[in-house]
């Protein structure tokens, strides 16, 4: 059963750690220096068990100076249990971790009023309401607030059955990309290397192997546990430690990412829409230099502002952020934005494009762009990026990512919208008819301009296609065109669906005396030069040679050479009816019933090799029967 992640959160010693402890029975903080300074400085880990199922538990570091270690942990919460010491109430931390776990999305909260011991009960109500109040301007309003003492062990099993109620069902597609990002990373004696972190999205297996990112490097999952007891696999939600095969400690830090789909990318780029804390001092200007928080990642970058000089607090705004080291994102993401100096949190953000093209500030309708990529329905960005990807199209696998939504849901969204499917990309649903539309047209055009040709070259046809079309979307359209009979395809062109060439008097007399002339010269098939000669070099003298060949009166049986089709049937049944059969006709030979000259001998046998009426056989030539 997978009941999530719950993290701790709240001012340096008010008793969180205590609290774990009371709950869980461990003492997570273990590094010396915790021990010697009596704070916690990482991350630590516990487990909860409730009736239906063990939690994970995970506590972080109140002290301002280690709010990284906090972030790290917290953007894999799905609940956050504030800690506030009933004696002194709501503190610089307590709203900080409480602002972080509002920007990074976490969804539930339940308040622990701790070392309720240490107060009179009169006092007790009063940070009751002190914290309500605080609550009330925050995502968490109207939390539960259990008071609680580590030390007299009161309050406990109603602190427990208040965090049962609050948890969210399970987050997510079980079917979706595997992710995690890792938070702790170490060598275990006869194990190697051991990653831990929540699992973001999908499923791992035993055996399976991950990718590193950034760097991607590939390793082998060796072994899975969860709450210290082996398992087969770990599901989205769940605390994992993996044991990886081929890789040291030190290639899957705390910030790294695994992940198993190849659509997966690192990226120096990200657009986001950025909020600025109500609070704050800050403000966030164009091209500042801001500390970025993704999962367990924290990386410098520049804020370039989209659509704003500043965003002050209780902005928000549209933003591209160049990172100076890679992370790996999805739509949908949350970030958290801290000062570069002195550190402090000053907003946070949505991820909308995880892989962006650099946006320019002037000349685009950022936010109509972007604003529907932030749509908390899948089919809504979905459809916005199938939309925007025109009669590009857009690779169907990349869509899990860009879209931030689980394969399975980007293929009914896809269904759903109706959308044109081709060589695995998608298009919108009109990008086929707008294709369509182009080739009838330029087809059209090509008649209307040459109207003695049987049709367009399919090749400078393609070109007529809008801009950018994608080759699937074009073929499609094309093979749709052709099968519902809209345009006709032969003998290297196409034409518009019962297209004729439409001749005038005096083109029909030219084109019959043309025949006429490669009828006459018989055997001795003319050069189309000549051909031309006799024709006084008329313009339309090419195309109504192409007609006749076309209609299958004139063949060309060299590139130059022009033979009436009468005179092919004739040497055709002529040759079959004395050779059939025979595999060694000589030329001489041939020229017995082929009554043309040795210069046009040549060419004629060559074409009949070409048409299959003759098999080259050594010096002579094989003549197959008619079937
Ligand atoms: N009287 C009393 N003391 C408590 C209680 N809970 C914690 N303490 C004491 O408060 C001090 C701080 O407790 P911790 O649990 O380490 O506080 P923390 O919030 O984890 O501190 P950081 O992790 O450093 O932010 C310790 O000396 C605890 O013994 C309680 O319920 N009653
Ligand atoms: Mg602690």
């Amino acid at each position: 059963m997978i009941r999530g992640i719950i993290g701790t959160g709240g001012h340096v010693d008010h008793g969180k750690t205590a609290l774990v402890e009371a709950l869980t029975g461990v003492w997570t903080d273990r590094l010396p220096e915790e021990q010697r300074r009596g704070i916690t400085i990482d991350l630590g880990f516990a487990r909860l068990d409730t009736d239906d199922g063990a939690i994970g538990l995970v506590d972080v570091p109140g002290h301002e100076d280690f709010i990284r270690n906090m972030v790290a942990g917290a953007s894999g919460f799905d609940l956050l249990l504030l800690v506030v010491a009933a004696d002194e109430g709501v503190m610089p931390q307590t709203r900080e971790h409480v602002a972080i776990a509002e920007l990074l999305g976490v969804p539930a909260a339940v308040v622990a009023l701790t070392k309720i011991d240490l107060v009179e009960p009169e006092w007790l109500e009063l940070a009751v309401d002190d914290v309500a109040t605080f609550l009330e301007d925050t995502a968490f309003a109207g939390a539960p607030i259990v008071p609680t003492s580590a030390v007299a062990r009161t309050g406990l099993d109603i602190l427990r059955t208040a965090v049962d109620l609050a948890l969210p069902g399970p987050r997510g597609h079980e079917q979706d990309l595997f992710r995690l990002p890792v938070d702790r990373a170490f060598s275990v004696h006869g194990t190697g290397t051991v990653v831990t972190g929540t699992v973001w999205s999908g499923t791992l297996r035993r055996d399976d192997h991950v990718r590193i990112l950034p760097g991607d490097r590939t390793a082998r999952v060796r072994g899975l546990q969860v709450h210290g007891g082996d398992v087969a696999e770990v599901r989205a939600g769940q605390r994992a430690a993996i044991a990886l095969a081929g890789v040291e400690r030190d290639q899957a830090p705390r910030g790294a990412t695994l992940v198993t789909d190849a659509t997966w990318a690192q990226t120096r780029w990200l657009t986001a829409l950025l909020r600025v804390l109500p609070g704050t001092e800050w403000s966030i200007d164009h091209g500042q230099r801001v500390r970025v928080h993704l999962g367990t990642t924290e990386v410098m970058a520049r804020a370039l502002l989209l659509d704003a000089r500043t965003l002050e607090p209780g902005d928000e705004g549209l933003a591209q952020l160049r990172l100076e080291a890679p992370v790996v994102a999805r739509a949908g993401d949350r970030i958290l934005v801290r000062s570069y100096s002195p550190v402090t949190t000053i907003g946070g953000g949505v991820v909308a494009e995880p892989d962006p093209r650099r946006r320019r500030r002037r000349g685009t309708d950022h936010e109509q762009e972007l604003r529907p990529l932030l749509d908390a329905d899948p089919v809504a960005r979905i459809h916005a990026l199938v939309r925007r990807a025109g009669v590009a199209g857009v690779a169907v696998v990349v869509l899990p990512v860009r879209a931030g939504a689980a394969p399975a849901d980007v293929e009914r969204a896809l269904h759903d919208l109706g959308t044109v499917i081709a060589g695995a990309m998608a298009f919108p649903p009109d990008a086929e008819e707008t294709v369509a539309e182009a080739l009838v047209e330029a087809v059209a055009a090509y008649h209307a301009r040459h109207p003695l040709r049987p049709g367009m070259d399919a090749q400078e046809l393609r070109r007529a296609a809008p801009e950018g079309t994608a080759e699937p979307l074009l073929e499609h359209a094309l093979q749709r065109l052709l099968s519902d009979r809209v345009l006709t395809k032969g003998d290297g062109v196409i034409a518009r669906a019962g297209f004729e060439p439409a001749l005038t008097d005096a083109q029909r007399q030219l084109q019959e005396r043309i025949l006429q002339a490669v009828e006459d010269a018989g055997y001795a098939p003319p050069r189309i030069d000549d051909l031309r000669h006799a024709a006084d070099g008329h313009r339309d003298f090419t195309d109504l040679l192409a007609l006749l060949q076309a209609a299958g009166r004139v063949r060309r049986i060299e590139h130059e050479l022009v033979i009436h089709q009468g005179i092919v049937d004739r040497i055709v049944d002529a040759v079959r009816a004395r050779f059939a059969g025979r595999t060694d006709v000589t030329p001489a030979e041939f020229r017995d019933v082929i009554p043309a000259s040795r210069r046009h001998l040549i060419p004629i046998l060559e074409y009949l090799d070409r048409t299959g009426v003759t098999v080259r056989a050594g010096e002579g030539r094989a003549v197959p029967g008619s079937d």
